[in-house]
C-alpha cells in the first residue's frame, strides 16, 4: 500500500486557528487506495521541517504534501518553488525573525515542487473548487518548509515526490477581518486536498491548459 504524509501548521499571527491543519485532519486515511499518515507541525524555522523530517524517517511515505495557511489568497494555491530565502515580516512561534538569510548556505536557490501542480490546479477548479498555481510560496516559515523538504528529498530520498500547498483564511477568521478579505469553507479546502493528492498520486503533470501568469 503506497503511503502518503500530509502536514498541517499549527496557529500563528495571532490567529486562533490554522485552517490548513484543520483541513488535513478532516481527511480520509485511505485516499486512491494510498494510507494517509497526518501530522500537525510548529510554525518555526528549521523546527517545523524538521518535524516533518522526522515523520518521514518514522513512515517511509511516498509522497509528501505540507499544506499552510496564506491569509489573503482566494484559492487552493499548490507551490510551483521553493526559494532559499528566509525574510520573515513577523517572528515565528519560537521568536525567530530571519531577515534576508539562505536557508541551506550551500544549496542551489531553488527547488521546483516534484508534484504535477498543473494538473491539481485543474481537477480542483473543474471540481468547482476555486484553485491556482502559485510561483510564490513567500519567505516565511511555508517557503522555509517546501524548501528544506525539497532539499531533503533531492539529498536523502529521491523516489519520493513532495510539495507545498497554501489554503486561504477559513471563514471563522474572516468574520473579524476586512469585509473584502477572501475565505473558504474547510470542507471545501479538505475535499480540494484530497482531489490534489489524487492527482499527485496518480503523477502526472499536465501541460495543456495555460496556467501561468500576466506579470
Ligand atoms: N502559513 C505561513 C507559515 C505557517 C502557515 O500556515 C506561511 O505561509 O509562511
Amino acid at each position: 500500500m503506497k503511503k502518503v504524509l500530509v502536514t498541517g501548521f499549527q496557529p500563528f499571527g495571532g490567529e486562533p486557528m490554522n485552517p490548513a491543519w484543520e483541513a488535513v485532519r478532516a481527511l480520509p486515511d485511505v485516499i486512491a487506495g494510498a494510507e494517509v499518515v497526518k501530522a500537525e507541525v510548529p510554525v518555526v524555522f528549521g523546527a517545523g521541517f524538521a518535524a516533518v523530517e522526522e515523520k518521514i524517517d518514522e513512515c517511509s511515505p511516498d509522497l509528501v504534501l505540507c499544506i499552510g495557511q496564506a491569509g489573503g489568497r482566494a484559492k487552493l494555491s499548490p507551490e510551483f518553488v521553493g526559494i532559499n530565502c528566509a525574510d520573515a515580516r513577523i517572528p515565528d512561534n519560537d521568536g525567530n525573525q530571519p531577515l534576508a538569510e539562505r536557508i541551506v548556505e550551500d544549496g542551489p536557490d531553488a527547488y521546483f515542487s516534484s508534484l504535477p501542480v498543473r494538473a491539481m490546479a485543474k481537477a480542483m477548479n473543474e471540481a468547482g473548487i476555486p484553485a491556482e498555481v502559485s510561483f510564490t510560496a513567500g519567505t516565511y516559515v511555508c517557503n522555509d518548509m517546501l524548501y528544506r523538504l525539497m532539499h531533503c528529498l533531492a539529498t536523502k530520498h529521491p523516489a519520493v515526490a513532495g510539495g507545498f500547498m497554501h489554503v486561504p483564511f477559513a471563514p471563522v477568521q474572516a468574520t473579524r477581518l476586512p469585509s473584502a478579505t477572501p475565505s473558504m469553507s474547510l470542507a471545501d479546502m479538505t475535499a480540494g486536498i484530497q482531489l490534489a493528492l489524487e492527482v499527485a498520486l496518480a503523477g502526472k503533470e499536465d501541460t495543456s491548459a495555460s496556467m501561468g501568469a500576466t506579470h
